[in-house]
């Protein structure tokens, strides 16, 4: 009881969008009611322990045990205590955690369907998400928007270490390795906004490898992907200076939709709709791509993009004013 009453406390700190205990879909809902269950479990069985334990040392009144009833009485606890009470356990926690498991794993659907495929790479240290659909791919970076209500298939990979795919309030997560592609399927029940975070330690600034999930009615979702699927407006003249300052200093490295291919950094063609940018370093609102601009090597320090202290702060500030309008 010392230990569920200890860490009842530090319980109430487990609410908010990193939490496991606050499942927002089917599989969070079973890894949920396991981590109850062996919590309850398993302060029982210490209880139970310690309490044997306090017993032992309780000066034992009456006669004497025979050397023949000691043994016999040894060879019991071990049998029960050392290989009963573990293979009870261990079998109940199988019979819940396989099926548990068995949930995550990309198995066909009873009715036949395949789940829709997101991809998404780890990057140092930032998230590319990708839509592959025959009606043309949608590419993104640190923002990953996903239908509610239906289970979808992550295939997950790294591009350079490591990195692993962790959206807990939606299930378990996956190690994304280089040269490997690891699936994993996740369901949000409802609507709504999850955080998600970089869980294999992956350099740096794997503090700041955060991830913006976001999950939408299916109509709001296809609207979403339709948007980003549309060719790019045509280029208003009023930033005709930062697409010129874009092409010469950052096209190398980040793609914009019908202007630069550039893939070592975050595609860019949507960055006026994000949430947050340098991977949740920052949150987006007016200013704030000019500020990721001038200060990411102080923000993020060591991150992959160079600064770029040759370019004076107007060349920035109008660089930033341009990528807020990119928008779908
Ligand atoms: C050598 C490649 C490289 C060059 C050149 C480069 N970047 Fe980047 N950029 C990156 C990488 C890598 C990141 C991801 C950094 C991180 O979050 O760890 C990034 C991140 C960004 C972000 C944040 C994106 C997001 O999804 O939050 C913006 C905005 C950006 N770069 C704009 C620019 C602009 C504008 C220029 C030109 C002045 C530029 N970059 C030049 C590699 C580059
Ligand atoms: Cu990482």
């Amino acid at each position: 009881m010392a230990t569920l009453g200890g860490s009842l406390p530090l319980l109430a700190a487990c609410g908010g969008d990193h939490s496991i205990l606050d499942p927002a879909g089917p599989a969070a809902q079973d890894v949920a009611w396991l981590w109850w269950g062996m919590l309850v479990a398993f302060t029982l069985i210490f209880a139970v322990v310690v309490g044997l334990w306090l017993a032992a040392f309780r000066p034992r009144e009456g006669r004497e045990r025979s050397e023949a009833e000691q043994r016999r009485l040894g060879l019991r606890w071990i049998l029960g205590g050392g290989i009963l009470l573990p293979g009870v356990v261990v079998l109940g926690l199988l019979a819940f955690g396989v099926p548990a498991g068995q949930r995550l794993l990309p198995l066909p659907l009873p009715d036949g369907e395949t789940p829709r495929v997101i991809e998404v790479i780890g990057h140092q240290w930032w998230w590319e998400v990708r839509y592959p659909d025959e009606a043309g791919e949608v590419i993104t970076a640190n923002h990953l928007a996903m239908p509610a209500g239906e289970p979808v298939d992550f295939h997950v990979t790294g591009a350079d270490v490591i990195h692993a795919f962790w959206v807990p309030r939606l299930g378990g997560k996956i190690d994304m390795i280089p040269g490997r592609v690891n699936r994993i399927r996740l369901e949000a029940d409802e609507p709504g906004v999850f955080g998600a975070q970089c869980a294999e330690f992956c350099g740096s600034q794997h503090a700041h490898m955060r991830l913006h999930v976001e999950a939408m009615a299916p109509e709001a979702f296809e609207a979403w992907l339709a948007a980003r699927r549309e060719p790019p407006p045509e280029p208003v003249d009023d930033h005709a200076p930062a697409r010129a300052t874009f092409a010469e200093h950052c096209a190398r490295c980040h793609r914009v939709a019908g202007l630069s291919e550039g893939d070592t950094g975050p595609d860019l063609s949507d960055l006026g709709a994000r949430a947050t940018l340098g991977a949740g370093v920052l949150p987006m609102e007016e200013g704030a791509i000019a500020r990721w601009l001038a200060e990411h090597q102080a923000l993020k320090p060591g991150n992959r993009m160079p600064s770029h202290d040759h370019l004076d702060a107007e060349a920035l500030e109008a660089l930033g004013a341009w990528l807020e309008t990119l928008r779908p």
